[in-house]
């Protein structure tokens, strides 16, 4: 399709001037074709940006190796830049619009020599859905733009959909390096130093400007910077909820399903848990979304919600046919792999994936490696934040109504985070407003999925969306409290739940087994909605009786009880923390029925 034949005013002057700015050598408009999609990746395997995989083990697949720099979202560079510091918040990067525009005007002049521009128009969510948002996205990265045709919905269709004067978000990106006459790529991924690096959100005009970055969340606007920090902004404004949640359908041996949506921190097992095979008889599990849920009431008053994306961007390290067979079936063809490592026969090897690497590899860092598991310093072949960009459609657990455009009916939500000690497998709250302070506290330790925070240590990441929210947390707490007050019954409102799968032993070894296993617990999230579940009140919310959750092989009555103890101390300690360097962050913003939540958890801690 020609840039000529776009019929919308405002698209084509907004892009005629982005064109006259960065000054790429050619424009192409991003149709949604198969055949499109194929000339791209050819293109970049004959450029030696990309590695076409084995055909017969890895149809239709390709391996890219980033720049070692480019590996993962870069929070410090990340920017909210509403028109106040004070509306982006105390834990959100802000420069005053203006300053940061005229800053990136000036790296995005000629940004774009030597390279062909793309213009990407997107949908998140289905076609024509009453839920589904329209952006487009200017790129001068075919990786960018094979990466979008996975994870969203892209081309002459969204085109036809926005018609002559239909909404957009717009979104700028570049991998910001210009190619002087003559040079070329040479093979080598492209990007910007970090301290040219930026990945600015302006929520007053819902606009995107994304520089210097090639990598995922970075780079891929429709996924964070759109469907979580802009909608966030959005859904505030017209009272929904954008969120950093899977969605899952699960299923009962008697035939009843529900649908649960779950928001742990990045790399804590989103992914994972939409996709189990359940341990137990008869109980079935089906995927609907891995990242994120856009949720609205329904009329019915029930909360719906939908997955705003058609893809998988998943963690490569640690996905195995044990682990999760679904994800390995869907990333098995059509797939773009990012960072892992690449085998003798073409196909793909990273840490976790289930058998030992099989001979000599080429390492993330396109370096030869050879496994030496006596060897413990061995840097590993797959970056920690290897991806697979894979389509949902090719998941074999996915559910019928993924596209349903009306979105799927919830009846739970589930908050988490990786934490060694002090929280339990899982508790429920009393109610929304409960679960809300629970939502607000969730700790996680830090994961590769960010460059520039330390991982392992624990920080408080309140609804998985410390990296995601839009606007100032303390008023995305309100909010949450006001959607709650909205519901158009309070008793349809979904039941909330705070699990934990990563409580470690003494020595270090998991106390849960994790993975299919966790379906354990959402049998027990079902029953709760039942009202069937074998519950007991403690200080800190509603709890399983210990022999509520039937144990899996290798688990212990004795580790039973302690991951469904109260752990007094640490929760004293908790509170402490959230008291001391937590909630004093958000000031007045803070909701005080949040301050009273906590004030009342540590009156029961101290009672018991
Ligand atoms: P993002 O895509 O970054 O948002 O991550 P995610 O939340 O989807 O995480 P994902 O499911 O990809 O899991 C990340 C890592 O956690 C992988 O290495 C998994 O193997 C591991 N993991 C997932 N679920 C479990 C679990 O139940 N127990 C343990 N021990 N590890 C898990
Ligand atoms: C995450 O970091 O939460 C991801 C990967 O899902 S990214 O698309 O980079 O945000
Ligand atoms: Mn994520």
């Amino acid at each position: 399709m020609n840039v000529n034949e776009i019929k919308h005013d405002g698209l084509k002057k907004w892009l005629a001037d982005f064109i006259s700015l960065t000054t790429p050598d050619a424009v192409i408009v991003a149709d949604g074709s198969s055949a499109q999609y194929d000339e791209l990746i050819d293109a970049q395997v004959a450029s030696g940006l990309a590695t076409r995989l084995n055909p017969e083990k890895k149809p239709g697949s390709v391996l890219y190796l980033s720049d070692p720099s480019d590996v993962a979202r870069v929070e410090k560079r990340t920017y909210i830049s509403s028109i106040t510091e004070e509306a982006a918040g105390p834990t959100n990067n802000w420069m005053d619009p203006a300053v940061l525009k005229k800053e990136m005007t000036e790296l995005y002049r000629g940004c774009m020599k030597g390279r062909t521009m793309y213009v990407i128009p997107f949908s998140m969510g289905p076609i024509g859905s009453p839920i589904s948002k329209i952006g487009v996205e200017l790129t001068d990265s075919a990786y960018v733009v094979c990466n979008m045709m996975i994870m969203t919905r892209v081309g002459e269709k969204v085109l036809e959909q926005l018609g002559t004067d239909g909404y957009f978000v717009p979104c700028y990106h570049s991998v910001g390096k210009p190619l002087a006459e003559g040079e070329s790529d040479n093979g080598i991924w492209p990007c910007a130093p970090m301290d040219k690096k930026y990945i600015s959100h302006f929520p007053e005009t819902r606009e995107i400007w994304s520089y210097g970055s090639g990598y995922g969340g970075n780079a891929l606007l429709g996924k964070k910077c759109l469907a979580l920090r802009i909608a966030s902004v959005l859904a505030r404004d017209e009272g929904w909820l954008a969120e950093h949640m899977l969605i899952l359908k699960i299923t009962s041996p008697e035939g009843k399903s529900r649908f649960v949506t779950g928001a742990f921190p990045s790399a804590c097992g989103k992914t994972n848990l939409a996709m189990l095979v359940p341990t137990i008889p008869g109980w079935k599990v089906e995927t609907v979304g891995d990242d994120i849920a856009w949720m609205k009431y329904g009329s019915d008053g029930q909360l719906y919600a939908i997955n705003p994306e058609a893809g998988f961007f998943g963690v490569a390290p640690g996905t195995s046919d044990e682990s999760n067979h679904n994800a390995l079936v869907a990333a098995s063809s059509n797939t773009i792999f990012t960072n892992v490592a690449l085998t003798e026969d073409n196909d793909v090897w990273w840490e976790g994936i289930g058998y030992d690497a099989p001979g000599k590899l080429i390492d993330w860092n396109g370096n030869e490696w050879i496994q030496n598991k006596a060897d413990k310093s061995q840097k590993p072949a797959a970056h920690p934040n290897a991806r697979f960009t894979a389509p949902a459609k090719q998941c074999p657990s996915i559910a019928s109504e993924w596209e349903d455009p009306r979105g799927v009916p919830i009846s739970a939500i589930l908050f988490g985070g990786r934490r060694p000690k002090t929280i339990p497998l899982v508790h429920r709250s009393h109610d929304w407003n409960h679960g809300v302070f629970l939502g607000s506290i969730v700790g996680s330790e830090v994961t590769a999925a960010a460059l520039d925070v330390k991982a392992g240590t624990i920080r408080r990441d309140p609804f998985a969306m410390l990296p995601f929210c839009g606007y100032n947390m303390g008023d995305y707490f309100q909010h949450w409290l006001d959607v709650g007050h909205a519901a158009p019954d309070q008793d349809k409102l979904p039941k909330i739940f705070y699990v934990n799968w990563f409580r470690k032993t003494a020595e270090g070894k998991w106390l849960w087994p994790g993975y299919g296993e966790n379906s354990r617990v959402l049998k027990w999230v079902f029953e709760s909605c039942e009202g069937t579940a074998k519950s007991v009140d403690t200080p800190i919310g509603i709890m399983p009786t210990i022999d509520a959750i039937d144990r899996p092989e290798g688990v212990t009555e004795e580790d039973m009880k302690e991951l469904l103890a109260v752990d007094i101390d640490g929760w004293l300690n908790e509170v402490a923390d959230i008291r001391a360097n937590h909630y004093p962050k958000f000031g007045k913003h803070l909701p005080g029925e949040l301050a009273t939540f906590l004030d009342t958890l540590e009156s029961n801690l101290k009672a018991a």
